[in-house]
């Protein structure tokens, strides 16, 4: 059975020092890159995506001057910014498909950027027979909850690998992991990876 594992926006921006930290966010970087080590051959497909937004204008409302932290953010991973690149501390060595989303507008799935071939993470999982997916990253209450809804909207089988992610909320993170249990996610340790 194909498995797929989807990195969510470990970029500079979302870990320590960057413009939107998320507290554990280096931790996470580490933490997947030494997951990938052991167990990049268990997946069909690696799928690695960026948030990408544009320099120009508030990307259909996602930046504000007074940021809310729930639908407005200070502005971040600008494309080709430092801030938009992968953390350091994230080993990309084994990712099958580099995703961006975002460019103009708030976009917080990856199923709803594109690979540098302009597919679909959908497409991508569709291609490769993909019948579940693992999913590690940052924010757990924003970027992670939207991209795994919609991988199990896709129909695959969603686990999510709890001690790989970082949120941006403590309240919204537990909120966000017990609607997608609802949905029909498992929440596992990376070590029944
Ligand atoms: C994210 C807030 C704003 C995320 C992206 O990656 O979870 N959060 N934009």
């Amino acid at each position: 059975m194909s498995r797929a594992l989807l990195i969510i926006d470990v970029q500079n921006d979302f870990t320590e020092g960057g413009a939107l930290a998320v507290a554990g966010g280096d931790a996470v970087a580490s933490a997947v890159s030494a997951f990938l080590a052991a167990h990049a051959s268990d997946y069909a497909v690696i799928v690695a995506s960026r948030d990408w937004h544009h320099a120009d204008g508030d990307n259909g409302g996602h930046f504000a001057a007074a940021p809310d932290f729930i639908d407005t953010w200070p502005r971040h991973c600008v494309a080709g910014t430092d801030g938009a690149a992968y953390d350091p501390l994230l080993s990309t060595d084994a990712v099958t498909h580099h995703v961006q989303k975002g460019q103009g507008k708030p976009a917080y799935s990856m199923f709803e950027g594109t690979t540098q071939n302009g597919d679909t993470v959908g497409a991508v999982l569709t291609a490769a027979g993909v019948l579940s997916a693992d999913v590690v990253g940052i924010a757990t209450d924003h970027c992670v909850r939207a991209s795994a809804l919609d991988a199990i909207t896709h129909g695959v089988h969603v686990r999510i690998l709890t001690d790989l992610v970082a949120g941006v909320g403590a309240e919204s993170s537990e909120a966000a992991l017990a609607e997608l249990a609802h949905a029909g996610a498992e929440l596992v340790p990376s070590t029944d990876g």
